[in-house]
């Protein structure tokens, strides 16, 4: 499988590769979307149709609740039933081993030589924004080379992490007791997104105290009347392991349950919705970038400011320059 890839190999060749199970295909083809090359884009296209078969998992909540740990035990669990795994995380303020003591990091380190194990780090958002865009790429290369499971961890702030909670088919949401504030911290915007609520760190005092107000609060919810579903609240002691496996079986039932209600196809239908804007958001975003880079768009500005021109008109050429797409 690691026969010599030569450097200067075509995004056809490599999505042959990585469809035969090249890892270092693979590594090159992440690469090549998160740099939102043009090439890597045909290669997507032409993996698509390999894909869909793989269950997303989102893995969100407050920094240092515990979601790396709580993903290596996951992916632990998985592989024990036979499952392999890729982990994707999305976390700009610790990378995958940040904050994890000595034990995490030797299982963490553990699973990166499993080779039915792919882990990413995505790049903290660059300087054109895209990280949605770029995160749904690689989990799209990930489940084009055959992975069963597909872990997104993402810190449950700001928007392009609700979006990419948002586009896996079952989100757990981890809150930890004693944050302070508990529930606000995990409600903030979040706690609407969860498919399964996790108590992570049930080894400290007050995790009781959390399960409690977090069922008062799914009682008052909204979304389960609708979707059919309520989130059950699993706790865990990650670094130990327990309730992990509960929870790898709370994930299963949450997909058979979407499966048999029909709701798989309704969701993935409103994530490729989103994800197709996110596309063209992030192409927009770029041309107008180069667009108003030029030297003659500067020269235009600046006879807005003589109030020669107005910045409407102007506007209306800018946009139709970007409409302009064709080789971008
Ligand atoms: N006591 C306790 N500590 C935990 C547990 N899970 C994770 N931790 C610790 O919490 C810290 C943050 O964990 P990490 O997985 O990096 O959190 P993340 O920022 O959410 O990814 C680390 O020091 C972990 O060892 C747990 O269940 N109990
Ligand atoms: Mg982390």
């Amino acid at each position: 499988m690691t026969t010599s890839l030569p450097r200067n190999a075509s995004a056809d060749q490599l999505a042959e590769r990585l469809l035969a199970g090249d890892r270092l295909a693979l590594a090159r083809l992440i690469s090549a979307v998160e740099a939102g090359r043009p090439d890597a884009r045909h290669t997507l296209r032409c993996l698509f149709p390999k894909t869909g078969r793989a269950h997303v998992v989102g893995v969100t909540g407050p920094p240092g609740s515990g979601k790396s740990t709580l993903a290596t035990r996951l992916a632990m669990t998985y592989r024990e039933r036979g499952s392999t795994v890729g982990i994707v995380a999305v976390d700009p303020t610790s990378p995958f081993t940040g904050g994890a003591i000595l034990g995490d990091r030797v299982r963490m380190m553990e699973l990166h030589s499993d080779p039915d194990v792919f882990m990413r780090s995505m790049a903290t958002r660059g300087v054109m924004g895209g990280l949605a865009r770029s995160t749904l790429d690689v989990v799209l290369l990930l489940d084009a080379f055959g992975k069963d499971v597909i872990m997104i961890e993402t810190v449950g702030v700001g928007q392009d992490e609700v979006e990419i909670a948002r586009a896996a088919d079952s989100t757990v949401v981890v809150g930890v007791p004693n944050l302070g504030d508990d529930i606000q911290a995990i409600k903030a915007g979040i706690l609407e997104i969860a498919d399964i609520l996790v108590v992570n760190k049930a080894d400290l005092a007050g995790a009781d105290r959390l399960v409690a107000d977090l069922r008062t609060m799914l009682q008052l919810s909204t979304t389960a009347p609708r979707t059919g579903w309520t989130p059950p609240i699993v706790q865990t002691v990650a670094t130990e392991g327990s309730g992990v496996s509960e929870l790898v079986d709370t994930l299963a039932e949450h997909r058979a349950h979407l499966e048999t209600s029909g709701n798989w196809r309704v969701r993935r239908a409103e994530s490729a919705r989103r994800q197709v804007r996110a596309i063209v958001e992030d192409r927009v975003q770029r041309r107008l970038e180069a667009v108003t880079a030029g030297e003659e768009w500067q020269a235009r500005f600046a006879s807005i400011a003589a109030r020669e021109q107005d910045p409407y008109s102007v506007a209306e050429e800018v946009l139709s320059a970007v409409a302009d797409l064709h080789g971008q």
